[in-house]
């Protein structure tokens, strides 16, 4: 990898972690409606993934999709303006922060319901072979969600029709407030897949730089023809399930574990060990990512709200009718 690569991936993951530290605050003032579900502790997961797809390949994910808008090349002013429900947010602000989805940067949302976008994901796919197109569909969804009929089927029916499909399970530990223990019937997940002979495997989702490596060679299998394969990643939300959550569930102590293990002070280390970068350069990306932020704050509250006729854009029934 180029070293303007690493930055760049590096920059992301910090524009990832101010940017929803920034949103928490919008959201206690009131400016950010709805529910907020915050990635910071996940940021090597997605920009690892994502950094190792071609422009054809899809990408869906769940409702916890800031970061990986962003990964997808949506910008911090889009994003940000969409949490505040402006117009010049990515979905128009109608979306909100659960709906975040632009398809001419091959991101397809952005999905509140958990499971629901599996089956989607394996329909894409499904038009992708249809039209005789290379691209891979990457899927991303929680623990939680692999204890879903929909994730079951979508499996089910992805192998059977050899589905270019990469099924990502971000292992946060949690389910809401249920661990994975208490919820699955299998702790490691990946065991799921064995279910339906699917080819699986797990990462560590604290290092960004294997997650890169692993999906790598997964996307390329499969876009060579090896039908869907399926990735477990673990990894760990350092804030609460959403905004709200007074997190009764588990100890300061296991927090603080897993947070020695940052995702971005991994990278940072290897950055800095391997001579790619050094410490004053790293700041200097610090203060970029910031800025970027900042600005994307401002853009935000600056931005009007949608106009009233925007309520019957993007709806399936014909205008006028
Ligand atoms: C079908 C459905 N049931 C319940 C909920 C409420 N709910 C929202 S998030 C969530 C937990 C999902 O956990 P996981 O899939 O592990 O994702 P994570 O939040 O950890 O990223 C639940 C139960 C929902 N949105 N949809
Ligand atoms: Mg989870």
């Amino acid at each position: 990898m180029e070293k303007s690569e690493h930055l760049d991936l590096y920059q992301q993951m910090v524009v990832i972690r101010i940017l929803e530290g920034r949103s928490a605050e919008l959201y206690q003032q009131g400016k950010i409606g709805g529910f907020l579900h915050l990635y910071i502790g996940q940021e090597a997961v997605s920009t690892g993934l994502i950094s190792a797809r071609k422009p054809q390949d899809r990408v869906i994910t769940a409702y916890r999709d800031h970061g990986v808008a962003i990964n997808c090349g949506i910008s911090a002013k889009e994003v940000m303006a969409e949490l505040l429900g402006k117009a010049t947010g990515v979905s128009g602000g109608k979306g909100g922060s659960m709906h975040l989805a632009d398809v001419n940067n091959n991101f397809w949302g952005g999905h509140a319901i958990v499971g629901s976008h599996l089956p989607i994901a394996a329909g894409l796919a499904l038009g992708d072979v249809y039209q005789k197109q290379d691209g891979v569909t990457i899927c991303m969804f929680g623990d939680g969600a692999t204890n879903i009929g929909y994730f079951h089927e979508a499996l089910n029916l992805s192998k059977v029709w050899k589905l270019p499909v990469l099924w990502v399970c971000e292992n946060n530990q949690y389910g809401m407030g249920t661990t994975v223990e208490r919820a699955s019937a299998v702790s490691e997940i990946r065991q799921k897949a064995d279910g339906y002979a699917m080819k699986n495997d797990n990462v560590d989702g604290m290092d960004i730089m294997k997650v890169r490596e692993k999906a790598l060679e997964m996307i390329e299998e499969i876009r060579s023809g090896s039908g869907p394969q399926f990735l477990e990643i673990n990894t760990y939300r350092f804030r609460g399930h959403s905004m709200g959550d007074p997190e009764r569930y588990r100890q300061q102590e296991e927090i603080r574990k897993w947070q020695e293990n940052d995702p971005i002070g991994i990278y940072r280390r290897y950055l800095v060990e391997e001579k790619i970068a050094s410490e004053e350069e790293l700041n200097g990306e610090d203060k970029k990512a910031n800025e970027i932020v900042e600005d994307a704050v401002h853009f935000a509250e600056s931005s009007p709200e949608p106009a009233a006729e925007e309520l019957f854009k993007n709806i399936y029934v014909e205008e006028g009718r």
